[in-house]
């Protein structure tokens, strides 16, 4: 046994249910902030766990090269060295090495690569990539995949989710079986029907804790996004947990967790938070806009937030504009916080069979608009 999925109710496609890892519960549907490089951005973990949030995500990418896995691993992991003993689930690498680094080289052995840091030059394998996650104590492991371009030809689509097959079957070779660690495949296919299911049969039969849906969010569009997450989910086993990677707006997490998905990450909320733009209830606001500055209004009145329960928009219209540290903290904060609010009001709402109506209620309140 490695970790456990309770599927605790559903309402239609959507799923509620309870994964267990060695470092506590994680309740889905579930949002994960991103802590990129042993930090969520601008936040405390004792404030990301404030927010509501029981998991957060780390990279392999960014710590491999610094400072380094072994480096991680001598102060006992990612949860002590950062300060979250709640549980990490880790991406890969190879999403990152293609998007950030420099002279990228995809070959059957993996991912070639220069360092975006310092030109060093790297080399990771499905091997390496589970022994970086083992080395930072990941509760939950995933695959080496390549996430295809978008647009991308049947052709260009098969070859390399077939490679990304291959190497997902070396991932689960290399992967050490523990109580309360999860290994993740990653289905890739692109747009494309047959290959999205050839893909998840591929993942099946070699078997896994649970399965993402990699390979979307990445300009193909809502509409087609949701045009494979109407079929795609339908091809993995019901009792495994199931992660959207990458996604997204709030609109965008309603919409897949109706079609059936239990987990999300996404640096919207926090990357937002630090660059002015607040996710409310009623669409997103631009806090740098002229019209806050005289604003002696919460950003949102109905948020608990403490962002919104002790500050005026026309403070942290002005902490924007002057780049004070605190404006980002106060954003990102509120950003994480109505993320998971979120979150919460949809497994609520799943629980008792409402979530069609939670999902009108929430188009209304986007629809709205601010004031
Ligand atoms: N694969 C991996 N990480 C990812 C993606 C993917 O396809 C995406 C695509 N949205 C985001 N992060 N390993
Ligand atoms: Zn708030």
């Amino acid at each position: 046994m490695s970790g456990r999925f309770d599927l605790l109710a559903t309402d239609g496609k959507a799923r509620r249910g309870r994964i267990h890892t060695a470092h506590g519960i994680v309740n889905t549907p579930a949002f994960m902030p991103v802590g990129t490089a042993g930090t969520v951005k601008a936040m405390l973990p004792e404030s990301v766990k404030a927010t509501g949030a029981e998991i957060v995500l780390g990279n392999t990418y960014h710590l491999m090269l610094r400072p380094g896995a072994e480096r991680v691993a001598s102060f006992g992991g990612l949860h002590k060295f950062m300060n979250w003993p709640g549980p990490i689930l880790t991406d890969s690498g190879g999403f990152q090495a293609m998007s950030l680094s420099d002279l990228r080289k995809i070959s059957e052995q993996g991912v070639e690569f220069r360092s975006h840091i310092d030109g060093s030059k790297h080399m990771l394998t499905p091997e390496r990539s589970i022994e970086i996650q083992d080395l930072l104590d990941s509760n939950i492991t995933m695959v080496l995949d390549e996430c295809t371009p978008f647009p991308a030809t049947p052709e260009q689509a098969a070859e390399s989710m077939r490679r990304s097959m291959r190497w997902a079957a070396r991932c689960r070779e290399a992967f050490r079986d523990r109580d309360g660690y999860l290994l993740f495949g990653i289905v890739q296919g692109g747009i494309y029907p047959n290959l999205r299911r050839e893909s998840a049969e591929a993942l099946v039969r070699i078997g896994f804790d649970g399965y993402a849906i990699g390979g979307l969010a990445i300009g193909e569009g809502q509409q087609q996004m949701f045009g494979v997450l109407d079929y795609t989910p339908d091809l993995l086993p019901r009792e495994k947990p199931r992660y959207l990677m990458g996604v997204g707006k709030p609109g965008d997490i309603v919409g897949a967790v109706a079609r059936g998905i239990d987990m999300f990450d996404c640096v919207m909320p926090t990357r937002s938070g630090r660059t002015g733009l607040a996710h409310t209830r009623y669409g997103d606001i631009n806090m740098r806009n002229a019209r806050h500055a005289s604003d002696d209004r919460p950003i949102d009145p109905k948020c608990a937030c403490p962002a919104c329960s002790a500050y005026v928009r026309g403070y942290i219209h002005h902490l924007m504009k002057t780049k004070e540290i605190l404006g980002a903290m106060l954003l990102t904060w509120h950003n994480l916080h109505y993320y998971q609010e979120l979150m919460q009001g949809m497994r609520a709402a799943i629980e008792q069979g409402r979530l069609a109506d939670f999902i009108a209620e929430f188009e209304r309140g986007q629809a709205l608009g601010d004031l």
